[in-house]
């Protein structure tokens, strides 16, 4: 098959144009869908990404974006994991499901927001935002750094956030409320923690739209998997989304080492826009990011080769090969022999080496484990935007040489597909939503970074 970046130039620029025409397509003027029937809200997450795709754009559209999710910011310094769009009401939960301002005074009245939060990739979009402007000349350094002092504040009471609320024993590992927090909603990592989760008796009737949009049932989460996240979700508003209960009652208390190795890259990128901005906080970033490095590192499963998250409930390592375990990789933190056996592990055939992969890009569940199922929602498809992170994340620690066949077999998927939500890793078969905002930014970066 023909490497995208064998490809003549051309076909390169239909692919920019077309990822472009998408994030137009999606952009509702103040914010980027996260896709355009399924996922009608700005997501934080997505929003992050999007941004990196925007900077190659416009650069004022980029902090525009961000601008629109620090909105949505709770007092407590929370980034919420969804800011709705007030003109479009069919997405569930919506607004009213979450009743976050009815419940507290720490969420904004306006714009409405969810209650709880997802993966702190932001300060490293902001990393890369300001990279791209110094790229583009003058005219857009002179944008990004008038913004950069406002975006900086938000993004430290973010981080403190997670540091004082989600670790405040700090043991170097971020803990999640609900399993959407960690942003791989459906994964068998949290198959364990929600076996326990009793579906609350009086929970509150629903209408799925995921199910609707995506016809193909077997793709998504099963009715009783939703309604778990559901009853979790009533469980943490009937808290009034308080943390502190959360910690002490909550059902579902897990450690996330994605969100961990994300916290401390996102901590070091943090420290670097503070020491380029003068700011105060260096030390204190610098801290987060070497603890959380540290926390992520021992997290590693000797016999699996993978970082594992724990179960607080139970105190058990949750022993599941899925692609979160190579959290070390976005981050460091592992000693030199360790980090080289991981790096085998990823390009084994356990992962990208498997013979019957399409591509090879990472599947969000090992092909070699008793849970991959190749088109059901996080157990299996790959996701355009995980690879690229892992991409963007290898290349900005030194590690070219693992990031580059990444970078082209993720190339060479896009190039084939619609800017799809995920795919079928054995086919390629493009599945979820089509035309999703952060698969866009992810063809975006990867031609033009
Ligand atoms: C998916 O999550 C939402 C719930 O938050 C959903 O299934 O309705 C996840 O893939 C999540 O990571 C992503 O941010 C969101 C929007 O793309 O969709």
């Amino acid at each position: 098959m023909t490497a995208v970046s064998d490809l003549p130039v051309h076909r390169g620029a239909d692919l920019v144009a077309r990822a472009a025409a998408v994030l137009r397509a999606n952009d509702t003027g103040v914010m980027v869908r996260a896709a355009p029937t399924l996922y009608p809200h700005q997501w934080s997450w997505d929003a992050a990404f999007v941004s990196v795709g925007l900077a190659h754009l416009d650069p004022g559209r980029a902090c525009a974006e961000l601008d629109h999710l620090f909105r949505g910011q709770w007092r407590t310094g929370m980034l919420p994991h969804i800011v709705f769009d007030p003109g479009e009401t069919t997405y569930s939960p919506g607004p009213d499901r979450w009743g976050c301002a009815e419940v507290t005074d720490d969420a904004p009245a306006a714009p409405r927001t969810s209650g709880i939060c997802q993966p702190p990739v932001h300060a490293l979009a902001v990393e890369r935002i300001v990279a791209l402007a110094e790229r583009r000349g003058p005219a857009a350094v002179a944008r990004v750094r008038a913004w950069l002092p406002g975006a900086y504040r938000r993004l430290l009471a973010w981080h403190r956030y997670l540091v004082r609320e989600r670790d405040p024993l700090r043991t170097g590992l971020v803990a999640i409320h609900h399993g959407w927090e960690s942003g791989m909603d459906n994964s068998p990592r949290w198959d364990g923690p929600y076996s326990r989760i009793a579906v609350l008796p009086d929970l509150p009737p629903y209408r799925r739209r995921d199910t609707r949009v995506v016809r193909d049932a077997a793709q998504r989460p099963t009715q009783l998997e939703y309604d778990r996240y559901l009853s979790v979700v009533e469980e943490l508003r009937r808290a009034g989304y308080d943390d502190a209960r959360t910690r002490a009652t909550g059902g579902f208390l897990v450690t996330d080492v994605f969100a961990s190795a994300v916290l401390a890259a996102a901590s070091e990128a943090l420290a670097g826009i503070a020491r380029s901005l003068g700011a105060g906080e260096v030390a204190e970033l610098e801290e987060h990011a070497e603890r959380f490095r540290a926390g992520v590192a021992g997290s590693e499963d000797a016999e699996l080769g993978l970082a594992l998250d724990t179960d607080l409930r139970t105190g058990a390592p949750l022993r599941v090969e899925t692609v979160a375990g190579f959290a070390p990789l976005l981050c460091g933190g592992l000693r030199t022999a360790a980090e080289r056996d991981m790096v085998a592990l990823l390009r084994s055939e356990r992962w990208t080496g498997h013979p019957g992969l399409r591509h090879a890009v990472l599947p969000s569940t090992s092909p070699a484990a008793r849970e991959f199922r190749p088109r059901a929602y996080w157990r299996g498809p790959s996701w355009p935007v995980v690879t690229w992170f892992f991409v963007w994340m290898l290349e900005r620690r030194g590690r070219p040489d693992v990031a580059a066949p990444l970078r082209r077999a993720l190339l060479d998927e896009l190039a084939e597909g619609s800017f799809a939500e995920y795919h079928e890793p054995l086919t390629g078969e493009p599945l979820g939503s089509a035309a999703q905002s952060w698969t866009a930014a992810a063809a975006l970066d990867l031609l033009l970074g």
